[in-house]
């Protein structure tokens, strides 16, 4: 990480309030770190477009009884390989599961086992969080 540098920009006063006011409803005590927040989130989403390793985070809710599902949830992750990091099961009730499942790897590759995963009988729902490996935002 380098050290800062100040800067000053131009920007429309309706802009700028804008600015100020998404900045207080996060929580942010100054605009810098703001900026800087939404430099990394377009950073990371050029990532996820470049094809660059990325983090996500897949949460995955399906139902238990759904013949044959649990297994071909396991035949997925493994097809993708190295890119699975972790996977974490917990019975959510007698027929909900979710599984949380960590992926490291091409935006492309991560996004592929997310479609794989939807298409399957008795997925309910698989929402996707897309991180950064860190490497390339600071
Ligand atoms: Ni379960």
């Amino acid at each position: 990480m380098s050290g800062l540098t100040r800067v000053s920009l131009s920007m429309e006063e309706n802009l700028l309030e804008k600015l100020e006011t998404l900045a207080a409803e996060s929580g942010y005590q100054n605009r810098s770190e703001f900026i800087r927040d939404l430099v990394r989130e377009r950073l990371i989403h050029t990532e996820w477009q470049a094809g660059q390793d990325v983090l996500g985070t897949l949460t995955v809710i399906y139902c238990h009884h759904q013949r044959g599902l649990t297994e071909k949830l396991v035949n997925l992750q493994h097809h993708w390989g190295g890119s699975v990091l972790a996977a974490t099961h917990v019975h959510l009730s007698h027929e909900i599961c979710a599984e949380m499942i960590m992926v490291k790897g091409p935006g492309e590759a991560v996004t592929g086992l997310v479609n794989a995963i939807k298409r399957e009988r008795g997925v309910l729902h698989v929402s996707l969080g897309m991180g950064s490996t860190g490497e390339h935002i600071a």
